[in-house]
């Protein structure tokens, strides 16, 4: 079935210069780029992409990471887009993540992995929605 969901290169990604890496295993995969821009996250956004977090201990060091500096967002189409993006990812924590995985391939702390892809339908819609308004998203 044909999905979106919502992709974001995370700062750690930006600086390290894994942007490319990253489009480049999206593309290679057969996933289709349908929207991207580079941003900087307000303190707002940031709090609202990680809302279900906002009880967690490592909370207020994950809304610091995140906004400081640009990340890189993408709306990504294709057929199972959500589960093939969450395995092109790999696992969250970077130790545990495969080789083959975007974080096993390049990470190695649990705070800085990369990547970040919708864990869900529910998760993708509501995403998309916080980082793109319908003009930004391009049918092609
Ligand atoms: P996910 O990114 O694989 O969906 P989530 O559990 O949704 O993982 O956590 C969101 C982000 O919060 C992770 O990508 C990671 O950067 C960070 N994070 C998750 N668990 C921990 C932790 O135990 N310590 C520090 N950071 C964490
Ligand atoms: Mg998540």
């Amino acid at each position: 079935m044909t999905e979106r969901t919502f992709v974001m290169v995370k700062p750690d990604g930006v600086r390290r210069g894994l942007v490319g890496e990253v489009i480049k295993r999206i593309e290679q995969k057969g996933l289709k780029i349908v929207a991207m821009k580079m941003v900087r996250l307000s303190e707002e956004t940031a709090k609202e992409h990680y809302a279900e977090h906002v009880n967690k201990p490592f909370f207020p060091s994950l809304v610091e990471f995140i906004t400081s500096g640009p990340v890189v967002s993408m709306v990504v189409e294709g057929n199972s887009a959500i589960e093939v993006m969450r395995r092109l990812c790999g696992a969250t924590n970077p130790i545990e993540s495969p080789p083959g995985t975007i974080r096993g391939d390049f990470g190695l702390d649990i705070g800085e992995n990369i990547v970040h892809a919708s864990d869900s339908p529910h998760s993708a819609e509501k995403e998309i929605s916080i980082h793109f308004s319908n003009e930004e998203i391009i049918d092609y």
